[in-house]
Formats: structure tokens, sequence, C-alpha cells
């Protein structure tokens, strides 16, 4: 990207995210105002700000420990703290912010998006294919939430628009037929990826989380390695709720990373940072709207600085 397309983006980034700054800006405005001590009181204060800015209580402790070890007894500004604190969450970031990289050599990557329901699946879908069409890549959709009719459309819409082969099936079909029907198609026409959908599914419906298990087994039939990415899409509005998510899913298939959607309509973008330092996933992509370019990678330092309000990104 050229310097003045990467800051248009981090304007974009900062104002998809401008909830969640300004929820966590005013927080810390509130405990350092002026210039305050950095003592026992006022970073115990920052930690409720952190936890408020839904962080996680871990998260925030270890924050408010790294501003104790960088200026405890100092008097810090609610600026200083606001770049103490970008940088520290840059520096927890990093090893989890990791591009989605596709293996041309596969044909296909196979890569499973589940996740419960509503959470932006299918739309995160359509804008990664949008994405990989537009560096040249061959991408094949698989309509595996075979549940709803209205599902299936809403791939094929996107295959449209996206001009990419939706494979699909009569609502009611086994999902793990079609996926395996559709890594067939995809190697049979050499598609470079093959996106497969599933079903949002609650993750107290043992049926529903056994069927996905059941899509994975299916697939290693064909291909051992396959699917190569399992992607599960957490809606950063959920809260908390999203760690919960990912303990689920992970204890019945191999998650190899995580995107993170609807952070432009909440205040709880600060949810991203503790499931980075819980989990040490891989956080490939963010979503902050719902149009096709909507969707970027996970970018540490920018994030960081967009989610503390800063004006350009630390970089
Ligand atoms: N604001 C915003 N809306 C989003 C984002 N991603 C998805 N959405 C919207 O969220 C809604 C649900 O998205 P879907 O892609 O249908 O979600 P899903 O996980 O496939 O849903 P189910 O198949 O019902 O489980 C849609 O209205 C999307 O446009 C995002 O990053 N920001
Ligand atoms: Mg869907």
């Amino acid at each position: 990207m050229s310097d003045d397309a990467q800051q248009g983006w981090f304007q974009r980034l900062r104002s998809g995210l401008s909830r969640s700054s300004s929820n966590l800006q005013s927080n810390i405005a509130s405990v350092f105002t002026g210039k305050k001590p950095v003592d026992s009181a006022t970073l115990e204060e920052l930690e409720e700000a952190l936890i408020s800015a839904d962080m996680g209580v871990e998260t925030a402790m270890a924050l408010a420990e790294g501003l104790k070890k960088e200026r405890f007894g100092k008097e810090a500004s609610e600026d200083e703290v606001r770049h103490a604190l970008a940088g520290q969450i840059a520096t927890l970031l990093e090893p989890v912010a990791k591009p989605l990289v596709i293996d041309l050599t596969r044909k296909p990557e196979v890569i499973l998006v589940c996740g419960v329901n509503g959470t932006g699946k299918t739309t995160t879908i359509g804008k990664l294919s949008q994405q990989f069409i537009n560096d040249g890549k061959k991408v094949m959709l698989a309509a595996g939430d075979t549940f709803r009719a209205a599902a299936i459309e809403q791939l094929e819409v996107w295959g449209r628009r996206t001009d990419c082969p939706v494979i699909s099936k009569t609502p009611g079909a086994d999902a793990a037929g079609l996926a395996f029907e559709a890594l067939e198609r995809a190697k049979a026409d050499g598609a470079d990826v093959l996106l497969i959908d599933t079903a949002g599914r609650l993750h107290n419906k043992s049926a529903l989380m056994d069927e996905l298990a059941k899509i994975v087994r299916v697939l290693k039939k064909q291909d051992p390695a396959a699917p190569h990415q399992t992607l599960l899409v957490l809606d950063a509005t959920t809260g908390q709720n999203a760690k919960a998510q990912v303990e689920t899913f992970r204890s019945m298939v191999p998650l190899t990373g995580l995107i993170v959607t609807k952070l432009d309509g909440t205040a709880r973008g600060g949810v991203v940072v503790g499931l980075a330092r819980q989990f040490e996933l891989p956080v490939h992509a963010i979503g902050v709207g719902e149009g096709v370019y909507d969707l970027r990678a996970f970018e540490a330092e920018a994030f960081a600085a967009a989610l503390l309000g800063l004006e350009k990104s630390v970089n």
C-alpha cells in the first residue's frame, strides 16, 4: 500500500473503532485528568476503565502492571497514558497479527469458516473472496449452511457479485457431503481457494457442533491436510462471550485463526486485546463495516493506535 492509501485506511479504521476509542478515552481521561500521579489508586481506576472497555480482567491487570513498571510514582497526563497503553497493546497484539496466507501449491487451499449465529461468516466469506479474486486467485465457494434456503441464496449473491462459482445443494442436504463434493469440484477445476460456509451454531447445540467435526473428518478423507485453515468468526459486539465461543469451537475442531467482525458498531473493541492475550490464536482480519472492502488485515500497531484514539499509527 502507498503511504496515502495506508493513511486512508488508518483513518477508516480509526472511525470504525471510534465508539470503542471514545469510550476508552473518556474512561482514561476521567482517571488522569490533567496530570495525575501513577499510584495504586489511579492504577486501580485504570484497571477498571480497561475492564469496562471489554479487555478482560487479566489483560486489564497486565496493562496496568505495565504502566506501573514504566511510571510508578511519576506524574502522567491522559495523553501519555494513552500512548503508553497503545505501545503495550501493540506489543501484545504483534505475535497474533498474522495475515491470511494462501498456499498456491495446494490447489485448493481449503478454508472452513465457522462461528455462532449471525457473527458475519457469510459476509466475511464474500469479502475474502473479493480480496482473493483481486489478487488474481481462482476462488470457489461452498454453501455449507444447508439449513436455510436464505443462507444458500445469500452466498449465491456473493458468488454473483464476486464472479465465482458457488457449490450448493437443496436445503436440508448433508453439510459434510456438500463439503466433500465441493472439494472434488475445486480440485477438478484447479481452484486456488475453496471457502466453505457453515451454519451458525450455538455452541451449546451439540448436534450442530458434531456436524462441524464431521465436515472436518470428511474433508480429510480426500486430503488429510484439509481443511488447511479453520477460521472462527467472532462478533465483537458480544464482548466477553467471544471467549466462551473460542473455547467451545476449539474443543470441537482445531481452529487456526480468528476473524473479529462488527468492530464498527461497538464500544467493545477492547475484546480483541483480551482474545489475543488469552488464546494466542492468529487474528487474521477484522471487519469494520458491511461493505466488501470493510474487511482488513489485522495490524497490531494500527489497531492499538486506533483503539486508543491516537491521531496516527505509531509506525
Ligand atoms: N457493521 C458490520 N456489520 C457486519 C460486519 N460483518 C457482517 N456484518 C453484518 O452482520 C449481519 C450478519 O452477517 P452474516 O454474514 O449473515 O452472518 P452469518 O454468521 O453468516 O449468520 P448466520 O449464517 O445466520 O449464522 C449482516 O447484516 C452483515 O451485513 C461488520 O464487520 N460490520
Ligand atoms: Mg451465514
